[in-house]
Formats: structure tokens, sequence, C-alpha cells
């Protein structure tokens, strides 16, 4: 008979409850919690030395899961499990992809004594298998059998599009760290990373048609100290670098393949482009000469869309950036871009005058220029299958095409898109910007840009908003958090930005909302940051007690108690 194990407080119990010297038992209450957990009849099955990990023969993809799994399990057990091609056998943990599911990123996880079987609907699915079955196996196995109960899970993402972002630009993070970086998103389910490689205050990616991007736009000559603001234009004195070669693109790109991670790159136009703009005046609308930004906000030289040159020149740098980035999506920015400039322009003003444009209520002229843009590089992007993403303000001159909006001044941009039949990603700067500050008190806090977004605010962010109608629903497609590093200057700050507010924004994006509980989410925080000390992450420690006490109080209750309470709540896709 098949019991229904509900994700109260008992799972956590079950999990701490047979801690030995010896052994170690899994606890799946795991973050993201996963759909559907039924406990099922038996011992459990014990992973020891000899357990194998076993991958379908000729499936490269989760050969490397099979591998990664292996190391996952080294990491926190000491045992290194051998991975092998080899047919079905006892004591194995064996990897598949033929579950049946519609969703593409599903995964049944079933555990009987003699085998644990990871069955994704795709080789991406068992992947999330796999991250279940490592975030169960608790932090201090070192040494240690680790028994895993005998259980069913089946479990499915709620968003197809689970992204976190990242800016290089203002502060540049050495290759390796980006890996880390991709390996902490790969850990919480996130399937997209949105990598901010361009801004005024430096150009990051190797451009061969364009060496100067780098060779120059890389540097700015200094860079502010504290909070920018009218009267602070005090700044230290040290250029300021760095930048990625193609060669380590294509090996993160690579990196991230293999933890189905697709790395969404962006450039930022038409503004944001003052280093760019220093590498190659010749693409403002003045001509230069223009300096990288040493401090931070938005700056009113942008690139000329007057000029068919520039169209050139972007078209030149995105088709590099189309080797190298095999995303279906392309982020070409299109926020914060002052029209000053233009309004004065010959060439912006005789193109506004060849393509019939006229100001409306609605669109100033320049807006609709910039709208022009964007979509015709749209039109070039698609022409190579590739689809645009750009920040909501590419709705500001009339959105064309099929472009996706990032909606980040709010979740208007993202209603708006939706309306009008677009596809749109959830970002608000209000809840899902982990460059705020995490605490209200900031004194005690490392410099942030302002804000304040605790864990607690981020989950219990709803993407869907209530006056959407139903067939305008499935136009969210998803949500990110966005990383803005005008303040971070380190990986380790990075990290203390990051976790663990991602930890809530991965339960959001994977999670039904009916199971989300923000007290059962600390209880399983708990068992998560002990793996995040095992791992090294620096993360903040604000939820650290809360989430502390929560587990020892679900470990005081009664086992009978829980079951008690078994009964009364169900969780996630329960039948
Ligand atoms: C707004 S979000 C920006 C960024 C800043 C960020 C700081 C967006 C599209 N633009 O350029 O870094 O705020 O929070």
């Amino acid at each position: 008979m098949k019991r229904q194990l509900f994700l109260t407080a008992l799972t956590i119990t079950i999990g701490l409850g047979s801690c030995t010297k010896e052994s170690m038992t899994a606890d799946y209450g795991v973050i993201p919690l996963p759909n559907r957990i039924e406990s099922t009849e038996g011992d459990g099955f014990v992973i020891r030395n000899s357990t194998a990990i076993v991958y379908p023969k000729e499936n490269g993809k989760l050969q490397k899961t099979a591998e990664l799994l292996s190391e996952y399990i080294a990491a926190i057990t000491g045992m290194e499990l051998s991975v092998t091609p080899a047919e079905k056998r006892g004591n194995a943990i064996v990897l598949k992809s033929n579950f049946a599911c519609p969703n593409q990123e599903a995964y049944s996880l079933t555990v009987n004594d003699s085998l644990v079987t990871i069955n994704g609907s795709s080789d991406a699915g068992t992947f999330y298998g796999v991250q279940t079955l490592r975030k169960s196996i608790p932090a201090c196995s070192e040494g240690k059998q680790v028994l895993l109960p005998p259980v069913e899970i089946t479990d499915m993402p709620r968003f197809s599009y689970r992204g976190m972002h990242l800016d290089v630009a203002r502060h540049f993070f050495p290759a390796d760290f980006i890996k880390r970086y991709i390996d902490i998103l790969a850990m919480h389910n996130i399937n997209r990373f949105h990598w901010h490689l361009s801004d005024d205050q430096g150009w990051r990616v190797e451009i061969k048609s364009y060496p100067k991007l780098t060779e120059v736009g890389q540097w700015r000559k200094e860079t502010l100290i504290g909070r920018a603001g009218k009267d602070n234009t005090q700044c230290d004195g040290t250029p300021y670098g760095g930048y990625y070669t193609q060669e380590e693109i294509r090996d993160i790109v690579q990196y991230a393949t293999d933890r189905f991670v697709t790395i969404i790159p962006e450039i930022d136009l038409p503004g944001h482009m003052l280093a760019a703009l220093s590498a190659y005046p010749e693409y403002g609308c003045t001509g230069g000469p223009y300096e990288a930004a040493t401090g931070w906000g938005i700056f009113p030289d942008i690139l000329c869309m007057g000029n068919e040159k520039t169209y050139e020149f972007l078209e030149n740098i995105f088709s590099e950036i189309m080797d190298l980035f095999p995303s279906e999506f392309i982020h070409v920015g299109g926020d914060e871009a002052p029209k000053q400039h233009w309004e004065e322009c010959p060439k912006c003003q005789a193109k506004i005058k060849e393509l019939g444009i006229r100001a409306t209520k609605k669109h100033t002229a320049e807006n609709q220029l910039q709208s022009y843009a964007v979509q015709r590089l749209e039109k070039f992007l698609n022409s190579r299958n590739r689809e645009v993403i750009g920040w909501d303000e590419i709705l500001e001159g009339g959105i064309g095409g099929g472009a996706t909006v990032m909606s980040w001044r709010g979740t208007e941009g993202g209603i708006e898109a939706a309306d009008l039949g677009h596809d749109a990603i959830m970002v608000p700067h209000h809840t899902l910007y982990f460059d705020y500050y995490q605490s209200e008190d900031q004194a005690n806090e490392p410099l942030s840009i302002g804000g304040y977004i605790p864990v607690r605010k981020v989950y219990e962010y709803e993407p869907i908003p209530s006056v959407l109608t139903a067939e305008q629903v499935p136009h969210i497609i998803g949500l990110q958090a966005n990383l803005w590093t005008e303040y971070i200057h380190t990986p380790e700050h990075v990290e203390y930005m990051l976790l663990p507010r991602l930890a809530a924004l991965c339960e959001v994006q994977w999670t039904q909302p009916e199971a989300k509980n923000y007290e059962n989410f600390l209880c399983r925080m708990d068992p998560l940051f002990r793996t995040y000390d095992r791992l090294g992450y620096n993360y903040a420690k604000h939820i650290r007690e809360d989430s502390k006490v929560a587990f020892e109080k679900a470990k005081a209750v009664p086992q009978t108690a829980g079951q008690a309470e078994l009964e009364s709540v169900p969780v996630g896709l329960s039948e």
C-alpha cells in the first residue's frame, strides 16, 4: 500500500530522526519542493562505495549528468561512485529519459531496496531528478552511508523560463566564478542565465571584427567611491577592466549546457553603450570623444540610430554573439535610452523623416525610431532563427514582431505585453532585484543601491497578475531575478546578495503556488544552508536562525502528531 507523504514538518522529522554515527537518512523535502512525494513500502536503498551510477549507452548528456551526480555525492559524502553505461543491476542509481509526460522538464524518482531510478521526460528532466536526489542527502554525511527511504516522486516545473541574471559590466567576475555561479543556478533548477555583457562602464566580450571593443572598451579610468549622487564625484583613481575571450565564452557555454542552463547574452542598446562608443565614437550622434562611465546612472550619449553604419556595426557584433551562444533568445536591452541627442541629431531626424515617422499622442518620434531599430535588429536575428528579448521600454515606441518583454519597472510591462499577444518574463525591480538591501538595518549591510527585498518578499511573489485573462496567462513564460553590480565588487559579495534569496526565487519558479508555505520553506532551508556551508557558498544570514528554529521545532513534533497532521495537509499535485 502506498502512503501519501505530506510535506509538513513530518518529512523533516523522518529525515533527521534516524541519524546515527554510521548512516544518514535522506530527506526529500528539498528546495524547490517537488510536486508529489509518496513514500512506499520497503527498507530503502543504501548508497555505499560500491553503488554504481548507470546511464544509457550512447547518451552523452546523461553520461555527463551521471558524472555530475557522482561529483555531487562525493562533495557531500566523500564516496566516489563509479559511472557506467552497463545494463540495470543491483545497488545502482539508474538514469533514463523516457518518462511519459508532456512537460519536457519532468521526472520521476523511484527508490526501492535495490535500485534508485531517475527517469526524465527529457535529459533535462533527469538532471532535475538528480538535483532533487543530491539535495536530499544531508550535508553532514561525510564518511557515512546514506539511506534513501523508499519513495516515488513525480515532479515538474511550473514555469518553463526560470532565470537568473548577472551584470558583469559594472564589475567583472572571472570565468571560474561564472562557472561557480552556473553551478549555484543549476542546483536551484534554474534553466536560464541572463548574462549582461556590456554597459556604460565596460565592454566584456571579445568581438573579433571590432577588437577595440575590448582593447579600449573594457577599461574605465577609475571607479566612483560610495553611493552615486549629485554631490559625490570621488573616484578611486585606479583603472578598471576585464573581459572574456571567445575561447572562455565557448568553454562557459559548454559548462552551462552540461548543466541544462541556457545562457542568454545581452548586448544593451541603444543606451548603456558608452564603453562601446569610447572605442568606436563614429557610432554616436556627436562623434565623441567618449569615455566609459566611472560612476552609475543613465547617460545621454547613446548609439546614433540615424546612421546606417550603426546597423551594420550591430549586425556584425550580433553575428559573433550568435556564433558564441546557441540560445534561442538574444537580449538586445532597450532600457534607459535618453533621446535628447536624437532630437538634435541631423542623421536621426533624417531617418525619422525617411521612415515617415510622426509623433503621436502615445509615442514620440524618437521612441518610434528606437522601436524601428529594435524591430530591424529583430528581423536580422529572426533570419538566423533567434528570438529577441528586450527590457519593457521596447513597448514605448510600439512593439512589433514577436519580441518577448522583460518587465522590470513593475509588472505593467508584462501585462501590456500579454495583452498585445507577446510573451513576457517577470523581473519587477520592487521584488526581484537582488542588488537591493536584504535588511532594514542598512548600517550593518554592505553598501547597496537601495531598496529592501527580504527573502520572504521574494518567496511570496506571485508572478501571474490577477488582471490577466485565461488566454493571456500563458504569455507569462516565467520569471527571473536580476543582480546588478554597481556596488558589488567581489564574487563573495555576489554570493551574499544571491543566497538565500535564490532559494526563495526557485520555489516561485518551480513549485505549484498551492504548495508554497513560508514556515515550511524556512524549515527546509536549514538543510540547504548546511549544504551551502559544505560547498563553501557565501550566503546572507538573516533567516539562518529562523530556519534553524523552524527545523528544530519540526524535529520536536512527535511522529504520531505529524501523522495526524498528515491526513489534512496535502501538498502540490497530489491526487
Ligand atoms: C536599472 S533594470 C537598470 C540597470 C541598473 C539597475 C540598478 C534595467 C533594465 N536597467 O542599468 O543597474 O537599475 O538596480
